[in-house]
């Protein structure tokens, strides 16, 4: 199980509210007075899970104090591995008769055992288990080989631009910034990298870079101008091809097979003054 501890509560409200339940010894809790009254509940009774990166799926956690005096309130969440919350701690202050709604995804790797799962969640004396459905993961009929792998950036503008968003089947960047398209985060500041890791070796041949390209927004001023792409190769990476000066919204780099258990683009500069890297879709191919 994951364990996320999450920090006291230090507002100086509950140090008094604590120091007046020692006072009245109550045993051996000093958040106790705190407690009581909370209460967690969900929107839904079970959350069905495709394992798939950037899959919109979730739950609605709903945090309440039932009691008749504000508190400062934690509540710990929970999942097996391999499967991750977007928070593992909501920390917040309740005012009386006050619910807290926020908005938990889930969200597990391709690959993961298809199955119930089960969240809990503790607030105060409260305590809340939810049930996962993980369904069976896709497979990709295309031959496109980073199609539903794992997916990681140097930085990502979140929320609309993460890096999932580049390996989710939408090339199409009248769609752009509705997270179906990688930014990074680090305006002005190059090189930026993407990163895709292969569950096993894979034989790449050819790797297809779709970055922005619409009408409001064309490759020649907002796209990806220079790029390298590298296969990690026996845990080393290598520079398989290089793109200069590119003004396209798509570019097909093809280069001698390898087997790598990992593909990367670093990105070195963009048409629009050197602001941001901008790739709406990766595709990879044996060749
Ligand atoms: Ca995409």
């Amino acid at each position: 199980m994951r364990k996320v501890g999450g920090r006291a509560a230090v507002a100086a409200g509950v140090a008094v509210f604590a120091a007046v339940a020692v006072a009245i010894a109550v045993p051996a809790m000093a958040d106790r007075a705190d407690v009581r009254g909370l209460s967690l509940a969900t929107d839904v009774t079970e959350v069905a899970v495709t394992p798939v990166p950037c899959a919109k799926q979730g739950f609605e956690l709903r945090f309440g104090n039932t009691g008749a005096n504000e508190v400062y309130a934690d509540a710990f969440l929970e999942v097996p591995a391999p499967l991750e919350l977007s928070r593992y701690l909501v920390s917040s202050y309740l005012p009386a008769g006050y619910t807290l709604r926020v908005q938990i995804s889930v969200s597990a790797p391709v690959h993961t055992p298809p199955g119930r799962y089960t969240i809990t969640v503790r607030g105060g004396d409260q305590r809340l288990a939810l049930a996962v459905e993980v369904g069976q993961s896709p497979v990709d009929g295309t031959g496109n080989l980073v199609r539903y792998m794992p997916v990681s950036a140097s930085s990502e503008h979140l929320p609309l631009y993460p890096a999932c968003g580049a390996v989710d089947g939408d090339r199409d960047s009248a769609h752009w910034a509705s997270t179906t398209g990688w930014n990074d985060a680090t305006r002005g500041v190059f090189p930026d990298w993407l990163l895709v890791t292969f569950d096993q070796p894979r034989t790449l041949g050819r790797v297809d870079l779709y970055t922005l390209d619409s009408t409001r927004y064309p490759a020649s001023r907002y796209g990806l101008r220079d790029w390298d792409v590298e296969a990690r190769v026996g845990g080393g990476w290598q520079r398989v091809a290089q793109v200069r000066g590119n003004l396209a919204g798509m570019v097909s780099s093809t280069f001698p097979p390898v087997a790598a258990t990992g593909l990367r683009i670093v990105t070195l500069a963009s048409n629009e003054g050197l602001t941001y890297s901008r790739v709406v879709e990766v595709e990879a191919y044996a060749g």
